[in-house]
């Protein structure tokens, strides 16, 4: 094996499990230039723009798999270095076959988020939107989901982007009349320098009402939404755990509105106390649609903002049910499926228990029985621990996001003031230069390494 060469990096990008397919990424200065040298000949040559190549991956002598290479020359690739794709079946054999080929001709395995940290230092990314790459991947349900990948594309950043410009302006500005003699600044120009600076202030105010809200989501307690079809159980296991009084009835469609209500499992678990809160839902169609839904034309929509908030699902199932079904949305958020009826017959189709627990935990309630219960609350209690690692790490980034623009803010509003009250250009500019050092920080320009190191170790190998 060959030492690395250049910092070249490669990791499997896709999970490591059997799928249809695996995809290896790599990264490194030169290595289109390179990569003739231990490409199968199918995918040769290259033309050195960004392309897709169809080729055989000779993985065994004389047995090779269909291939497909994608090439992004530096500098327009995701990390700013040559960047190369081979997508391949997803067997795991093969994938490691073909790792171990890029590992021979020089590449090494890449660190836990190495490609995003390259992005960055190449500054194909700024940080807030390598932090909402690690939420994107992270993101506990779908509202989250939709955040990170706004940050991404960069809109809640676009606008301080161009504050920054703005203020980049006003300093130049203010910057080159210090250097004329007193009384020679006819080129400034207070008025417009004065409206530039706020509309920045504007933007930052706007950059700082996100963060806020951001903070408060991730302040509030952990919410869990039981979600199920009618007459589930779902209003008799909210009334017997949180003591709220919700209709219960062998009515279909009987919940109409949700219920919220707060529970702690701490005491059951003999555990530090807890502020949960459990969501009663009205029970939801086969199709996923509210059936209680108080306007049962927007059911659908209330269905899908309903999910958005939980953290956590529990998938309400009858089992004394034959024709009973999991809720369509189970799986697509954290969660785990909870059987009611334990002290009927069981009912429940085989295949359904089967895909729920290919889904995560089961958990079978009885009326009559509390172990059942506690086991609900041990694996709700390890999901909620998984997540708040994560929620802290978000909430450092929002402290660190809000005291940037908090410092952006006050520098440029005393700019301003010192503007209007005629001090000296030298001091004004000084709080141009806060109010810069203030965005700097917030666009990660200034972060320190270990802040870096935090963030970008807790991305998976490949991204
Ligand atoms: N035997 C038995 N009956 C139950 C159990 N859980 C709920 N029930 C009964 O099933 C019926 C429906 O229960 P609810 O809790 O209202 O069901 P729900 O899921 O809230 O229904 P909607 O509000 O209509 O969506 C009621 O008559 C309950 O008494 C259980 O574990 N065992
Ligand atoms: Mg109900």
């Amino acid at each position: 094996m060959s030492a690395p060469r250049a910092d070249w990096i490669a990791a499997l990008a896709t999970p490591e499990a059997p799928a249809p397919r695996g995809v290896l990424r790599a990264s490194g200065a030169g290595l289109i230039a390179a990569a003739p040298e231990w490409l199968p000949a199918s995918l040769l040559p290259l033309s050195g723009a960004r392309e897709v190549r169809e080729g055989r991956w000779d993985w065994l002598p004389g047995a090779d798999v269909a291939c497909r290479l994608l090439v992004f020359p530096a500098p327009a690739s995701a990390t700013g270095e040559d960047v190369l794709e081979l997508h391949l079946p997803g067997s795991l054999p093969l994938l490691e076959n073909a790792l171990a080929r890029l590992q021979q001709a020089g590449m090494r395995l890449a660190e836990p988020g190495e490609f995003t940290r390259r992005a960055f230092l190449n500054g194909r990314l700024d940080l807030t939107q390598a932090e909402a790459v690690l939420d994107l991947v992270q993101s506990r349900n779908q509202h989250a989901l939709r955040t990170a990948a706004e940050v991404l594309a960069g809109r809640p950043g676009d606008l301080l982007r161009k504050a920054r410009e703005s203020l980049a302006f006003a300093l130049v500005q203010v910057e080159t009349s210090l250097d004329f003699e007193e009384g020679d600044s006819q080129d400034l120009q207070p008025a417009e320098i004065e409206q530039l600076l706020h509309s920045t202030r504007a933007a930052l105010v706007h950059g700082g009402a996100v963060e806020s809200q951001r903070q408060a989501t991730l302040r509030s307690g952990w919410r869990i939404g039981l979600i199920g079809a009618p007459n589930a159980g779902k209003s008799t296991l909210f009334t017997r755990l949180t003591g709220a009084r919700a209709l219960v009835s062998e009515l279909a469609g009987t919940t109409r509105d949700r219920l919220e209500a707060r529970w702690d499992p701490g005491p059951l678990l003999e555990h530090p106390q807890h502020d949960w809160i459990l969501a009663d839902q009205p029970g939801l169609s086969a199709a996923g649609e509210q059936v209680g839904a108080a306007d049962a034309r927007d059911a659908a929509a209330q269905a899908r903002a309903a999910d958005d908030r939980f953290d956590f699902c529990w998938w309400v199932v009858n089992g004394s049910d034959a024709d009973a079904v999991l809720p369509a949305q189970a799986g697509s958020t954290p969660g785990l499926t909870v059987i009611t009826h334990g002290d009927l017959p069981r009912r429940l189709p085989g295949a359904v228990v089967r895909r729920a627990h290919d889904l995560g935990e089961v958990v079978w309630i009885d009326p009559g029985r509390t172990s059942a219960v506690k086991a609900l609350a041990r694996h709700s209690l390890a999901a909620h621990q998984d997540q708040e690692a994560l929620r802290h790490q978000r909430l450092r980034s929002v402290a660190r996001h809000r005291q940037a623009l908090q410092q952006a803010q006050a520098g440029v509003a005393d700019a301003e003031s010192g503007l209007r009250q005629g001090l000296p250009l030298d001091l004004v500019a000084e709080e141009l230069r806060r109010a810069m050092h203030g965005l700097d920080t917030f666009f990660g320009r200034f972060t320190p390494e270990d802040l870096l190191d935090r963030l970008f170790a807790q991305f998976c190998v490949g991204k």
